[in-house]
């Protein structure tokens, strides 16, 4: 198990157009079980291949939240979900907004509108089929997550006065480190 560094914004890796994944083998599930490493680390409640500088369409995502730990349960309580070529078929008329962040964005937060709901089809690591509605939370952060394997970040879909000061600041924090 290892832990990958995250790209961080402005990083042109982030724009890259993820290729399909062709089958699963043991380079795929060590992939998977990094990127689950890295998320965890990181405390994410998601992750695209694209943020760890693999242009491959997986995601992983785990919506538990990080503070499942107390001195009963010093294990916090573990939700993985894997998605290899994950694909929207539809998305609702009705919208919602989140206060989204990213881990390639870091410390900054921004209200973005998305489809409410959506129907994403996907395949495990048993290269099993599934297709599935989400909403809530799960369909906010899987079309966060499909918008990366595309290039697509979410200051994509906020205002660009909003974007280019993000942008400006995060430049500025890189030049800083
Ligand atoms: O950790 C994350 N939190 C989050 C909050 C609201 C909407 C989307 C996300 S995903 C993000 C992790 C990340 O950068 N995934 O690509
Ligand atoms: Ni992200």
């Amino acid at each position: 198990m290892a832990i990958f560094d995250i790209l961080i914004a402005p990083d042109p890796g982030l724009r890259a157009v993820a290729a399909p994944v062709a089958g699963v083998d043991d380079e795929v599930r060590r992939i998977v079980a990094d990127m689950f490493e890295t998320m965890y680390d990181a405390r994410g409640i998601g992750l695209a291949a694209t943020q760890v500088a693999i242009e491959r369409r997986i995601v992983v995502i785990d919506l538990q939240d990080r503070d499942t730990e107390d001195e009963e349960h010093p294990e916090p309580v573990r939700d993985p979900h894997i998605f290899l070529n994950p694909a929207l078929t539809w998305i609702s008329d009705e919208t919602s907004t989140y206060n989204e962040g990213c881990l390639s964005i870091p410390e900054h937060y921004a209200e973005v509108e998305r489809p409410a709901r959506c129907r994403v089809t996907w395949r495990d690591l048993d290269w099993v089929e599934h297709d599935e509605a989400f909403d809530r939370l799960m369909a906010t952060c899987i079309q966060h997550e499909i918008d990366h394997l595309n290039g697509v970040l979410f200051t994509d879909h906020i205002s660009r006065l909003k974007r280019d000061m993000i942008m400006k600041k995060l430049v500025k924090a890189r030049k800083a480190s």
